[in-house]
């Protein structure tokens, strides 16, 4: 479907266009497109815009990546549909490697996502032949690389479940999620959780471990000076005076 330009929810409206085309392409599962939905409802409590503190711990999260000895960035089917190039691109800036892991893991869907990785650029992609389990875990999640996420020290995985993310910490890794919903498991188990949503919350870090690169010193400081609970916090004020701006605008309008 072609989307005009001037819709005003044309952004959203092209990421279910992704979506769609990826569950036809055997990339996305349906699971997928009921995920999207309930991560667009919270979008748009937010304003459908990165809010303040999700910049602060996208900061944060490229200084984690960039300051990291194995850096990994988890990629599973909405996330490839959704911002194969964008993920390609960080990687090669903070120096991660990728590693396709999945909940509803099927051998073949494996493979379609490393096929679109490398299409989008990327040269050297794990998932295939894991070799490794996270302790912990019944899920296929469980499995993976003992070169990719079972060793490394910080891990961001972008629309996860909380299950995986409690047993990568439970590991003593570092990990860093983006998920629109700040109230989930994933959210409030990750060391930095990013509550933004993936094709805006992606290309931002990317831009600040640019910035970053050039400066470790302030990368470390960044990383270690991170407020968690803080950021958390922010993350909810925002979120309730959106809202009571909204009631306020309605009662004007009567
Ligand atoms: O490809 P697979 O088999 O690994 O499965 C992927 C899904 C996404 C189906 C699987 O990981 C899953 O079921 O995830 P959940 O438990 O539904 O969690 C997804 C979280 O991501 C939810 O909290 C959503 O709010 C959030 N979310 C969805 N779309 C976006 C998002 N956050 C940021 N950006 C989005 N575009």
């Amino acid at each position: 479907m072609k989307i005009p330009k001037s819709h005003p929810r044309y952004a959203s409206l092209v990421r279910r266009e992704k979506l769609v085309q990826g569950w036809r392409d055997g990339i996305v599962v349906p699971e997928g497109l009921i995920a999207q939905g309930r991560g667009e409802a919270f979008d748009y409590l937010l304003g459908e815009e990165t809010p303040a503190p999700a910049l602060v711990a996208e900061k944060a999260a490229a200084a984690h990546l960039l300051t990291a000895d194995r850096p990994v960035i988890s990629v599973n089917g909405n996330v490839a549909a959704l911002a194969s190039k964008e993920v390609v691109r960080l990687a090669r800036t903070v120096s991660a490697r990728i590693e396709v892991n999945l909940f509803h893991r099927t051998e073949a869907r494996v493979a379609r996502i490393v096929k679109k990785l490398r299409a989008a650029g990327a040269r050297d992609v794990l998932g295939p032949r894991p070799d490794a389990r996270i302790p912990g875990l019944e899920s296929r999640r469980a499995l993976c690389h003992r070169d990719g996420i079972y060793s490394a020290d910080v891990v961001l995985v972008p629309l996860e479940d909380g299950d995986r993310t409690e047993a990568l910490v439970r590991m003593g890794k570092t990990v860093i999620s983006v998920d629109l919903n700040p109230l989930s498991r994933t959210s409030q188990r990750a060391s930095v959780p990013v509550v933004d949503e993936l094709t805006r919350a992606i290309p931002n870090i990317e831009k600040f471990a640019r910035e970053l690169r050039a400066d470790r010193q302030e990368a470390r400081r960044i990383a270690r000076t991170f407020h968690r609970g803080g950021n958390q916090r922010a993350t909810l004020d925002y979120l309730a005076w959106r809202l009571k701006g909204l009631e306020a605008r309605r009662k004007r309008r009567g």
